[in-house]
C-alpha cells in the first residue's frame, strides 16, 4: 500500500486484515515504518504491506520514511496505490507513480475516501487518477466504511502469483509486543496534541513484564526534541500525560486480555529527526 499521506493507507490495512495492526490518525505522516498485515481467505493469503506516507523530505527522518516507501516497491508482487478520491491528483501521485521502479509490479488504484463524494462524482475522479499509469485495476472504496473492499480484494487477488502460505492462519502481524505498544502510545498522543508537537514524538517501549495477578507492567518512554514540547506532553498537573496513558492502557488491555500497569516517562532528545544515531536507537534505522 503505496500514497501520499493521511490517504488512509492504514485504515485500508487494518479494514482488510479484519482487526488493527497499524495504527491510525487524523494527521499526516502517522506511520513511519513498514508495517506487515495478514489476510487470509479460501485458498490464498496476502501479506499486505503498510507504508509511510510519501512526501518531500524535510527531516532525517522523513527521508528514512520515504525509503521505506520506495524500497517496498521493489519488493512486492502487487502495488496498491491508495489515493484521495476527494482531491485532485497533484504534483506528489505524479512524483509517486514517476518513481515507480522501471520493472515495478502490476498495480491497482484504489480511490479511497468515496463516502464523502457524492456518487456522480466517482467516474470523474477515477479518470483522473488513472490517466497517471497504466493500473490493472480501480476500485472505489472506503475503507472507513467498508465499501467495496471486497471488490478491492479480489482486484488485487487477480494479480497475485501462486506461493506458499508464509504465515500460520491465526498470525496477523509480525510485530514484536514492543513495537506495536509503542505505536499504540504514539497514536495517543497523536490524538490529543496538535501541531509540530506530534511530529516530535518517537516512543519506546524499555520492559514488558508480567507481574503477579495477572498484571503486565509496561514501561515506555516518549521522546521529543525540546523541553518545551516535554511540558505540552506532560500538562499541567500532568493532566495530558495521564490521558495519554489511560487510552493506551485501555486499548492495550483488551489487546492483551490483562490488566495493565503503564509507566510512562517523557524524555527529550534535542533534535533526534535530525540525527541519524539517535534516530536509529529510536527504532528508525533501515536494516
Ligand atoms: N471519510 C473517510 N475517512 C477516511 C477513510 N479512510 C481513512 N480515513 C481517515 O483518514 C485519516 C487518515 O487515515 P490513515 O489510515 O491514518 O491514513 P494513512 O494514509 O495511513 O496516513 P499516513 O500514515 O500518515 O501516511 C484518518 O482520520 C482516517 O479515519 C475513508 O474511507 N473515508
Ligand atoms: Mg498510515
Amino acid at each position: 500500500m503505496v500514497g501520499r499521506p493521511n490517504v488512509g493507507k492504514s485504515t485500508l490495512v487494518n479494514a482488510l486484515v479484519g482487526r488493527k495492526v497499524t495504527i491510525v490518525s487524523e494527521k499526516p505522516q502517522t506511520t513511519r515504518n513498514r508495517i506487515l498485515g495478514v489476510l487470509n481467505g479460501p485458498g490464498y493469503q496476502m501479506v499486505l504491506l503498510d507504508t509511510p506516507g510519501m512526501m518531500e523530505p524535510r527531516t532525517e527522518l522523513d527521508q528514512y520514511m520515504v525509503k521505506i516507501a520506495r524500497g517496498t516497491l521493489g519488493d512486492v508482487d502487487v502495488v496498491v496505490l491508495v489515493v484521495d478520491g476527494t482531491a485532485r491528483p497533484g504534483p506528489n501521485e505524479r512524483l509517486l507513480v514517476a518513481s515507480f521502479p522501471r520493472k515495478a509490479p502490476p498495480a491497482v488504484l484504489a480511490l479511497n475516501k468515496v463516502d464523502l463524494l457524492p456518487p456522480e462524482k466517482v467516474p470523474e475522479a477515477m479518470e483522473a487518477y488513472r490517466a497517471l499509469y497504466p493500473f490493472r485495476h480501480g476500485v472505489p472504496i472506503s475503507a472507513l466504511a467498508g465499501t467495496n473492499l471486497d471488490l478491492l480484494r479480489q482486484a488485487i487477488y487477480d494479480l497475485l502469483p501462486p506461493g506458499p502460505r508464509y504465515y500460520p492462519e491465526d498470525v496477523t502481524t509480525d510485530q514484536p509486543d514492543h513495537f506495536y505498544v509503542a505505536e499504540v502510545v504514539r497514536e495517543k498522543v497523536l490524538e490529543l496534541v496538535r501541531d509540530e508537537v506530534p511530529y516530535a514524538v518517537a516512543v519506546v517501549v524499555e520492559e514488558i513484564a508480567p507481574r503477579p495477578n495477572e498484571v503486565l507492567y509496561i514501561r515506555a518512554y516518549i521522546f521529543c526534541e525540546r523541553a518545551g514540547q516535554r511540558g505540552i506532553l506532560v500538562g499541567q498537573n500532568a493532566r495530558l500525560l495521564k490521558t495519554v496513558g489511560t487510552r493506551a492502557r485501555q486499548e492495550l488491555e483488551a489487546y492483551f486480555g490483562k490488566k495493565i500497569y503503564l509507566d510512562l516517562w517523557v524524555k527529550v532528545r534535542r533534535d533526534w529527526r535530525d540525527d541519524p544515531s539517535t534516530l536509529g536507537q529510536l527504532g528508525y534505522r533501515l536494516k
